[in-house]
């Protein structure tokens, strides 16, 4: 089996890679390596002749085409993606130009690639998309697929308006597409400017910890392997057209998650003990969520999915992660990664 990952220098992309290759897939990762790549996020399998990389960015069509037309893969998943918030207030254009009309770009170079083959019954188009195209949530309910979409960032609105778009070439022109719409993920190899690293990391060297408005403003968090087995169990069997929910049932609030941090990093590190200290209350982010939750009865109740790693276990392995990897945090540290005004030091 051939498959054709987008975003695989990424921190969920690069896990699917790892994953794929574990299981003997042939994978071609298509990555522009923006701010956002590690090319050392795949290095544990870049030597397989498994493994093959493309630099190409999505906004090109004429280079998908290209790298469907070189590699003919039997599936794809997508995965590419402009993905911080923050950065999506202040900079919306690449989101709309890489998440929307990216996402245009493969549909395209997909619905030409497979009629040119004559429509192969087993190929799929895997679009791998968020749980914040929803919307807000209050105190109670949970997002499932049969949910309005009702996005409230940038972001949000791109990653929808990418979801819109999958849809339409299904309906219209027949491609086997998948959707899922998952929750926040956590694990190594995650960016520092998300939440869960950047308190690791901000806790680590004594910095102070940014917690945005109130702190009270919930996520459901997901390891980051757990989501890989999902999109693997949605890619080889999902029924094409449908979307899946994908969630850890791990809702948290945020200060909830960064003093839970907090504790384990003065387990590990007693004599800069309380990290707590260092929490600091910032101004809120902008159209800031209250509440994200999903119900993962679909893919449980019809692929048998389960999550492996509670909360817990995953934080634990988490931050021993980074304990263990400053090589790579510190490479990102001293590169330029085009700044932003929401930016903290990490
Ligand atoms: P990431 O920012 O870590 O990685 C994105 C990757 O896409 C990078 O390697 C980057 O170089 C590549 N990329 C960006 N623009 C590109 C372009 N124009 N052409 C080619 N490559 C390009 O993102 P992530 O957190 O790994 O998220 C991956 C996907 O999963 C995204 O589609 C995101 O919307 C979705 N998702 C993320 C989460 C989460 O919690 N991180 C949750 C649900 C869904
Ligand atoms: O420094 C911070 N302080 C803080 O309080 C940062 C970076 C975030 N926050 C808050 C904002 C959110 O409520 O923590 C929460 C999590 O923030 P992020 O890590 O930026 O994630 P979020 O905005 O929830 O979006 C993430 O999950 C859904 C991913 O970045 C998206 O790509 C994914 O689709």
């Amino acid at each position: 089996m051939r498959l054709l990952v987008t975003g695989g220098a990424g921190f969920i992309g690069s896990a699917v890679v790892r994953q794929a290759i574990e299981r003997r897939f042939a994978v071609v990762n298509l990555d522009a390596l923006t701010y956002a790549a590690c090319p050392g996020n795949v290095a544990l399998v870049a030597d397989s002749p498994l493994y093959c990389f493309e630099k190409a960015d999505i906004r090109n069509r004429a280079a998908l085409d290209r790298v469907f037309e070189d590699h003919q893969p039997d599936v794809v998943m997508h995965l590419a993606a402009e993905s911080h918030v923050d950065r999506s207030i202040d900079g919306p254009g690449a989101f709309i130009e890489t998440n929307v009309c990216g996402t245009f770009n493969m549909l395209e170079a997909a619905l030409s690639y497979w009629s040119d083959r004559g429509k192969p019954k087993d190929f799929r188009f895997h679009h791998i998309s968020t749980d914040e195209v929803y919307g807000s949530l209050g105190l109670s309910g949970r997002f499932d697929e049969a949910r309005s979409y009702a996005p409230t960032n940038p972001y949000s609105a791109s990653k929808a308006a990418a979801d819109h778009l999958v849809r339409a070439w299904s309906e219209t022109y027949g491609l086997p597409v998948l959707i899922s719409n998952c929750t926040n993920n956590f694990g190594p190899y995650q960016f520092p400017e998300k939440l869960i690293p950047m308190t690791i990391l901000n806790g680590l060297a004594g910095d102070p910890i940014p917690v945005y408005g109130t702190g009270e403003n919930v996520r459901d968090w997901l390891y980051v392997e757990d989501h890989v087995s999902a999109l693997m169990m949605v890619l080889e069997r999902g029924t094409p057209g449908r979307s899946y929910s994908i969630g850890g049932e791990n809702e948290i609030s945020n200060i909830g998650m960064v003093r839970k941090i907090c504790g384990i990093l003065d387990d590990k590190r007693p004599a800069s003990a309380p990290h707590n200290r260092l929490i600091t209350y910032v101004d809120d982010r902008p159209g800031h969520d209250f509440r994200y939750a999903t119900d993962p009865s679909r893919i449980r109740d019809e692929l048998a999915w389960r999550p492996l790693v509670d909360l817990e276990e995953g934080l634990e392995r988490t931050i021993q992660w980074y304990l263990d990897n400053e090589v790579w945090w510190r490479e990102l540290k001293e590169r330029d990664c085009a700044h932003y005004q929401r930016e903290t030091t990490w």
